[in-house]
């Protein structure tokens, strides 16, 4: 399964790896592989447009840390996007509920319904040690619910003895006064194979929805059909409350556009995906997972999680050793203003360090955007090394120079300066005392905090 989709991703990936250095011209080749595998793919334009634009800035403004190469740190982030596409999180069944949890399952004809209900079943007597009761309200295709039942008794699932000329809102009713005697925590119920375009059949869908009032819709759709799998969920979307997807024939799939596309067109989560037709070949859908087997670079990726994070510990060392040793140079600076806008601004550093939550509270009131950490990161890249390290020489003409050179104004300029005044004496006071000094600090001085606005 996704073949196709990883070979022409690899050749996309080799590319970056033969590469030094990352600018923009580069980017956008590797980039453009990488959108040409995703559309060949038959992943959806619209998701393959978006996936690029997100990724694009993450690349050309990395900083490419040491002992990982450019193709590394690109795989890592298309893999955290693939991730994101995917739907980010594992999404379970809701079962949180008071039982019988009731489950309908929806779906074209031929897409794999009676089949999935049956492996939902299963995982959930096996897995979950649930008790399941299957129904099937498949009146229309001779011998549907003898298929369901035949299901049932190999696998040890309860069905629904079968009445014959029965509606499939009495069957639903039925089924639902069985399990208030017999106490099974699920209900599953298979439908007949529908149409969107069969506007009677789609109303009985709805009408099912209205009776059993379900805890869970899930679509099953077949991933073969890839685009039009994901039109489908949108047209079902219409007429009914879809909360989860069942991705069928994944064994036969080398694309997965459907995979891909599914969560980000219709919001609806991909719960499951069906590899086969053993009744245990159904895996519940970990985006973080299927991103691997796409790329096939687990190895990667966690190599480059692991660098970064020892990397944010050096540097987090660094500002905490530069602290403890009262200098605070505008280099320093730096490092802690690129360390903010990663972690989260202000409040995500000062949180990393111990005893300060009455700063963090008082920088989170504050309101000290983004916006803001850029400016004065520009203002520092704009000085030399000299005033860098001693800002006292910086006068009259380098203010305008270092200004101009940032884009900003002297008035910004002076603010960050006479902050970095005051923060170079907050420093030397908690030096003092050392470490616990910090802890013992009592918030931020007001005025620097003014000043910071
Ligand atoms: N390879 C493969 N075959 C599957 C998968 N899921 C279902 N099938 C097969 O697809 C065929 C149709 O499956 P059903 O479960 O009967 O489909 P359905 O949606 O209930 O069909 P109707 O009730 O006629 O609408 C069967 O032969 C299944 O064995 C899958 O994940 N992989
Ligand atoms: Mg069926």
């Amino acid at each position: 399964m996704f073949e196709n989709l990883t070979d022409k991703i690899e050749s996309a990936f080799s590319f970056f790896n033969k590469i030094t250095r990352l600018d923009e011209k580069q980017a956008d080749e590797g980039l453009r592989k990488i959108r040409q595998a995703l559309l060949e793919s038959d992943v959806a334009l619209s998701v393959t447009k978006k996936f690029i634009e997100d990724v694009k800035p993450k690349i050309i403004g990395q900083e490419v840390l040491k002992s990982v190469t450019p193709g590394q740190m690109i795989i890592k982030i298309v893999n955290d996007e693939l991730i994101k596409v995917l739907g980010s999180e594992k999404s379970e069944l809701n079962l949180g509920n008071v039982p019988p949890i009731k489950i309908l399952v929806v779906g074209l004809q031929g897409s794999g319904k009676t089949t999935s209900t049956a492996k939902l079943a299963h995982f959930l007597q096996k897995k979950l040690s649930k008790k399941v009761l299957m129904t099937s309200l498949d009146i229309y295709r001779p011998a549907a619910q003898q298929q369901l039942q035949v299901l049932g008794n190999d696998n040890d699932i309860k069905t629904l003895p079968i009445v014959e000329g029965q509606l499939p809102v009495e069957i639903s009713k039925r089924a639902l006064n069985a399990v208030s005697l017999s106490g099974e925590d699920v209900v599953i119920f298979d439908t007949a194979g529908r149409t969107q375009i069969d506007q009677q059949m789609m109303m009985e869908l709805k009408q099912l929805e209205n009776e059993i009032q379900p805890h869970e819709i899930v679509l099953v759709a077949d991933s073969l059909t890839g685009q039009d799998a994901v039109n489908i969920a949108q047209e079902f979307q219409k007429t009914v409350n879809l909360s989860s997807i069942i991705l069928t024939r994944i064994d036969g799939d080398g694309k997965g556009g459907a995979a891909l596309s599914m969560k980000a067109v219709t919001g609806c989560p991909i719960k499951f995906l069906a590899t086969g037709e053993k009744i245990d070949q159904l895996e519940a859908f970990h985006p973080d997972r299927i991103a691997n087997r796409i790329l096939g670079m687990g190895d990667v990726v966690s190599l480059v999680e692991k660098v970064a994070e020892d990397l944010e510990q050096e540097k987090i060392e660094k500002i905490e050793e530069d602290i403890k040793k009262g200098s605070f140079t505008f280099d320093t600076y730096l490092q802690q203003i690129r360390q903010m806008k990663k972690v989260g601004g202000m409040s995500g550093v000062l949180s990393m360090m111990p005893g300060v939550s009455k700063m963090k509270k008082q920088i989170d009131e504050s309101n000290l955007d983004e916006s803001l950490l850029n400016k004065q990161e520009a203002i520092i890249l704009s000085m030399t090394q000299k005033e860098r390290d001693n800002p006292k020489i910086i006068g009259g003409s380098r203010k305008k120079r270092i200004a101009n050179g940032s884009g900003t104004d002297i008035s910004m300029v002076n603010k960050l300066l006479k902050q970095h005044k005051m923060m170079t004496n907050v420093m030397k006071k908690m030096s003092k005392g050392g470490r616990g000094a910090l802890q013992g600090l009592d918030g931020i001085p007001p005025d620097l905090l003014n000043n910071l606005k």
